[in-house]
């Protein structure tokens, strides 16, 4: 045990004695250091009880958030402004955000997060900072305030707010000396000050030259400490220590997807400090790296911490409006797509849809996004194997049938004795015809499961259906439509007592 460091004592209860209790859990341990004397065996289980902070956890249960790319660039058509914009261009004559939030919450998402200052260093608030902004546009002949109005209609609705503020400004003239991370960390003290509560502050990675042709040498930590100050619950992404990009912006995250990945620059007296300082630390990894979490890299990690990702994607080609791109939006089976293969593998989506230059999401999108809600409905209204009675087999915990299809990720199934095997099989109510296999874990616990396959009682014999690799919050699988009535989940190999917390078959039109 000493060669163990968690945050907190009871993790080394959790370690011991899990399997006897379905109560605990380990959120809050979301970093683990690895000292060099510890057997391989004993850092995959280490990993394996690594949980999200309660900040990721709700994050993570949005599994939607809506990106709205607006600025001076849906103006002069451009995707990257240069900063020499005149703030009169913006004029958005129709501005309605409770359009913007209506569509947003009728797609199903929980969360909005707004750029409410983008690379060209234009300000959707009237920043007390600088001249740049809406104060100096006729958009209300400069007393309009975007981001208020939008966190009054994310109130009304109960949608989440999120703010992006480009570190990268193109604009400021201190933009490239340190009086540059103080007029930073004063935007972000207006926005975490003046609008209520935010859910997630999105740091872009993007960073050129300034208007000097100088670079900034970001104060990450100075920036992350205030937000913990001001808005504790927010959760910090990207160029953030909370989550992380997926590394793509096609739409499509990877089909093993781990939550946890080494983080070799987190080193252990922040770690064991229990201090503010343990918070502030972005975790070092590549995002585009096609493995991130495995044993292989796990084992060999100095430190391993919960950063799970976010897939970002535009409803469009561009991440701003442009009129030529009216007939771009992508269509509601490709916007499908990309929620199994973003939400379906344990990531959060993050879609982008950009206002056009009458400040109203444009009719195109906002049909696409019903025709999409459509098929989501459609197809997750009915879970085909809720009341399935459950035949255990002589390792697996037995639980209450029920407890796979209440849709509570507390109550759950799992191994008995630390084996990291298990079959869960089912009878349904009667046979059922389905193409779609959805399983979740109970991530409260850690992310376990690295194999599992699905499979049909045809006759005497099990027809394997489909199989995957990580479950983590969220799995989702299509295959071609299959009819039976007794079926199994197979738990192949995990990496510690594997959890089960929800399972669900459905049929997608
Ligand atoms: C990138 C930016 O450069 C794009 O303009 C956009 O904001 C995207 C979400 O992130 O890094």
């Amino acid at each position: 045990m000493k060669i163990l460091t968690f945050f907190r004592t009871f993790s080394f209860l959790v370690l011991s004695f899990y399997s006897c209790s379905q109560q605990t859990d380990n959120i809050g341990n979301n970093k683990v250091f690895i000292s060099p004397d510890i057997p391989p065996a004993e850092i995959i289980e280490l990993a394996a009880n690594i949980a999200p902070s309660y900040q990721q956890l709700k994050w993570q249960e949005y599994e939607m958030a809506a990106f709205i790319h607006f600025t001076i660039n849906t103006f002069t058509d451009k995707e990257w402004g240069d900063g020499t914009e005149d703030p009169e261009w913006f004029n958005p004559e129709m501005l309605d955000a409770r359009q913007w939030v209506r569509t947003v919450k009728d797609a199903g998402m929980k969360l909005l997060i707004i750029t409410a200052k983008h690379h060209d260093g234009f300000c959707l608030w009237p920043s007390a900072y600088t001249d740049h902004s809406v104060k100096n546009s006729l958009w209300k002949n400069g007393n309009g305030d975007v981001i208020k109005e939008v966190a009054e209609a994310c109130a009304e609705y109960g949608i989440k707010l999120g703010v992006y503020l480009s570190p990268w400004d193109r604009h400021e003239q201190s933009y490239g000396t340190d009086a540059y991370n103080e007029y930073f960390k004063n935007q972000l003290r207006e926005l975490l000050t003046k609008y209520g509560e935010v859910a997630e502050v999105w740091f872009d990675g993007a960073n050129g030259e300034g208007p000097n042709g100088k670079r900034q040498v970001y104060d990450w930590e100075g920036y992350y400490e205030l937000i913990r100050e001001l808005m504790p619950d927010a959760v910090i992404a990207v160029s953030g220590p909370d989550i992380r990009w997926v590394g793509t912006e096609s739409g499509y995250g990877r089909d093993t997807e781990w939550s946890v990945v080494p983080a070799n620059n987190i080193n252990q007296d922040l770690i064991s400090g229990n201090s503010q300082k343990e918070l502030t630390v972005r975790p070092e990894i590549k995002p585009t790296e096609k493995d991130l979490g495995s044993r292989e890299k796990v084992l060999k990690a100095k430190a391993l911490v919960w950063y799970p990702s976010e897939v970002d994607v535009s409803i469009r080609p561009g991440w701003f409006y442009h009129e030529s791109q009216d007939d771009l939006v992508k269509s509601p089976e490709k916007l499908a797509d990309i929620y199994f293969s973003s939400v379906g593998r344990n990531s959060l989506l993050l879609l982008n849809i950009p206002p056009d230059k009458r400040g109203l999401i444009h009719e195109n999108d906002i049909q696409t996004l019903q025709s999409f809600r459509n098929i989501l409905d459609q197809t997750f209204t009915e879970n085909l194997a809720l009341d399935a009675k459950i035949l255990p087999d002589e390792y697996t915990k037995i639980g209450k049938s029920a407890d796979l299809f209440d849709q509570d990720l507390t109550t759950f199934w799992t191994s008995r004795k630390t084996k990291k095997e298990m079959v869960i099989e089912m009878v349904l109510p009667e046979e059922k015809n389905f193409n779609v296999l959805s399983l979740q874990e109970n991530i409260r616990l850690g992310q376990r499961v690295e194999e599992f396959v699905f499979e049909v009682l045809e006759g005497q014999e099990w027809k394997p259906v489909t199989k995957g690799t990580t479950i983590g919050y969220k799995r989702l699988l299509r295959f071609n439509p299959v009819s039976a009535k007794q079926v199994r989940l197979r738990i192949l190999k995990s990496r510690t007592s594997p959890t089960v917390a929800e399972f669900g078959l459905y049929k997608m039109p």
